[in-house]
């Protein structure tokens, strides 16, 4: 079961917190609140969240360390619609966790891969963690018991999105949201750095992993539940099909291995930390 899959970041002791993991009837998901009027600041006092968007249990020793990976670029509301539900989602989790937005400046085409390898490289300059999400803000997981921490195996954990009725597309689909330890992240050099524009990044990492002899896993469609913010369709680059047709003469040169960008700017906001970089 799901419980045997998870990969704990901390040994269990005494008084460790606990999982419980009961699926759910449809009817009884989750969704956002799409105009949340609450203050960050007022959020973050609320839910004692530390600035640069840090929380973890004061009860019990959490099981779990994760570092949340969101690329972005000019989705606002979007963006604080997200802070506003998955802090109190992450909370009921008893995760130990902290979120970090890579915000990409204003050059060139949006490089979500690029900007997950940032985040990724920030992220453990900040702490030694040992698990990170890496997901799209558009994406609000809608059962609590999509644990948000890492399994023996990556995961692709958005298996299960409204848009797409609740069916998986294609079986190599890893986009949407997904879970790897820094030991799985780093034994396929992190992400392509070359996909500028919309598409095929997903495709070339999950082709990493299967050339590494990673068997991807997922959680059931009655846990993996997803809502999906509308926003208008990107149009798809160009360049994708031939980028993942010689995708596997890049593996060992093209990833965290020869990761270069600039830190433009690095706040510590109330609900998240930001970092804008130049890539
Ligand atoms: C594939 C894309 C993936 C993308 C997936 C789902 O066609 O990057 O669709 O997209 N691959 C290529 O373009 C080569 S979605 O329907 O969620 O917009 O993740």
């Amino acid at each position: 079961d799901i419980y045997d899959e998870l990969e704990r970041s901390y040994p269990a002791r005494d008084n460790s917190c606990t999982i419980t993991i009961n699926p759910r009837k449809s009817s009884q998901l989750l969704y956002p609140d799409e105009h949340p009027r609450e203050d960050p600041v007022a959020m973050a006092r609320r839910l004692s969240i530390l600035p640069g968007g840090q929380w973890k249990p004061l009860n019990c020793h959490p099981l779990f360390n994760v570092a949340i990976i969101l690329p972005y670029r000019n989705r606002q509301t979007q963006l604080s619609i997200f802070m506003n539900y998955i802090h109190p989602f992450l909370q009921s989790q008893n995760l130990d966790y902290r979120i970090f937005v890579i915000e990409q400046g204003p050059m060139r085409e949006f490089n979500r891969a690029k900007l997950f390898n940032v985040g990724y490289a920030e992220a453990t300059k900040v702490n030694d963690f040992h698990c990170f999400i890496f997901q799209d803000i558009d994406l609000i997981p809608q059962n609590p018991d999509n644990i948000y921490a890492c399994t023996k195996m990556p995961r692709h954990m958005s298996s299960s999105v409204n848009t797409f009725r609740y069916n998986l597309p294609y079986t190599g689909l890893f986009g949407g949201a997904i879970a790897l330890t820094r030991k799985q992240f780093e034994r396929v050099n992190g992400f392509s750095n070359v996909f500028y524009g919309w598409g095929g990044e997903d495709d070339d990492f999950y082709s990493r992993l299967q050339s590494r002899g990673f068997q991807v896993t997922r959680f059931g469609p009655d846990i993996a539940q997803y809502y999906m913010l509308t926003h208008k369709k990107e149009s798809p680059s160009i360049a994708r099909f031939e980028n993942l047709e010689n995708s596997a003469r890049r593996y060992d040169t093209d990833g965290i291995s020869n990761l270069e960008y600039k830190v433009l700017n690095h706040q510590l906001r109330p609900l998240y930390s930001w970092i804008l970089a130049d890539i």
